[in-house]
């Protein structure tokens, strides 16, 4: 009899249409690998070296202003521009757009790129701030969504969070990241066909009728509260993998009300509080929000939702990699999601580092 607590098995992403291998009898085998150095830092509430902290100067010269909140600024270094001119490099081989596209294929792509600092403390994170200092975080997410997105060649307004050295963030002041494009990037397109299509045969929202599944059988739930749902996807491929997923049907964070912004706040300080309790350590992850496109139509199937990506598997200092069959053919997980989210749900929403007295 085929148990997905025993044996190797594919599980199916419908919002990709990606599929992951699970090999649930493989986590006990011995580990020789690379040990990553965790860091125990003590980190002060404000940072005289660091770009990021109010007053201080960033690598072009601006200066921060004294900023008690939140502080979002174009950055410095954008990945995309507003003013690149519009073309195409195609080679004659094929027709953009046709079954056979022309084999050397490129357009130009515009686009805004910002920083928003989440809070004036250098030394906190969002786990450590308080659910108040989180929703001022989420209305600013709420308005910078809107105004990119209100821009005539902003077609998507992806909002992220790079948490921690092991993801590549530059800096531990607490801060997330905005790229706004002129085009839907590949993963959103997916998820755009697959949840368009997914109304248009049943009338309903995909992710509203997975999280009905997953209410029901609760074997991968989180954290849940009035507003929202964090759960470990049934086809999670990182360990700890995540989503919030709100539990109205609403397409994007400028939809919520003033209660489920403070709704998505409480998810937020709430997992990454396990998180972080995991393997006390300040948890390294990327974290963003999937919205309905900007490109001003419709799309009524988006469901807003975030993904969370921890690379930690065994401790604070053992990643996964993504290597190999992974890289050549396709993403494997040992531990199951069911397993995960049983230790994510079985840890204190107390952070370890909270010296204060319990009320
Ligand atoms: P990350 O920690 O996720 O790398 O984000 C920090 C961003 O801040 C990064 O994209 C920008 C970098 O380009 N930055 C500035 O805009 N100004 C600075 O003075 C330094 C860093
Ligand atoms: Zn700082």
């Amino acid at each position: 009899m085929f148990s997905l607590t025993d044996h190797p098995h594919r599980r199916y992403n419908p919002l990709t249409r990606e599929w992951v291998l699970v090999s649930p009898h493989r986590t006990k085998r011995p580990w020789q690998g690379q040990v990553e150095q965790s860091a125990h830092e003590q980190r002060p509430p404000y940072d005289p070296t660091c770009y990021l902290c109010p007053g201080n100067a960033r690598a072009n010269g601006a200066i921060n202003p004294q900023y008690e909140h939140t502080f979002v600024f174009t950055n410095d270094f954008s990945a995309l521009l507003p003013d690149v001119p519009s073309g195409e490099y195609a080679s004659s081989d094929g027709e953009p757009g046709s079954a056979v596209p022309p084999l050397l294929y490129a357009r130009s792509e515009r686009g805004i790129c910002r920083v928003v600092c989440f809070s004036p403390r250098h030394d906190l994170t969002l786990a450590e701030m308080d659910v108040p200092a989180i929703t001022r975080v989420v209305d600013v997410w709420a308005q910078e969504y809107e105004e990119l997105g209100a821009l005539p060649f902003i077609g998507y307004v992806q909002i992220f969070e790079n948490r921690g050295a092991m993801m590549g963030a530059s800096n531990p002041h607490p801060h997330g990241q905005i790229w706004a494009t002129e085009r839907l990037p590949l993963t959103i397109m997916r998820e755009d066909v697959a949840q368009r299509d997914y109304l248009e045969a049943t009338g309903r929202s995909l992710l509203a009728d997975y999280l009905t599944l997953e209410l029901e059988r609760e074997e991968r739930l989180v954290v849940v509260n009035d507003h929202f749902v964090a759960l470990i996807p049934f086809w999670a491929v990182w360990p700890f993998e995540t989503m919030i997923i709100s539990r109205r049907h609403v397409g994007a964070l400028s939809d919520l009300t003033p209660e489920e912004r403070s709704g998505l706040a409480d998810i937020l300080k709430r997992l990454t509080t396990r998180y972080d309790n995991l393997f006390q350590v300040s948890f390294p992850y990327s974290l963003g929000f999937h919205q309905r496109p900007t490109d001003g139509a419709p799309h009524p199937a988006w469901h807003l939702h975030a993904h969370a990506y921890p690379p930690l598997l065994r401790s604070a200092t053992v990643r996964k990699f993504m290597v190999g069959f992974e890289l050549l053919a396709e993403a494997q997980r040992d531990i199951t999601p069911e397993q995960a989210a049983e230790r994510l749900r079985a840890l204190p929403e107390r952070h370890y580092r909270d010296t204060t007295a319990s009320p």
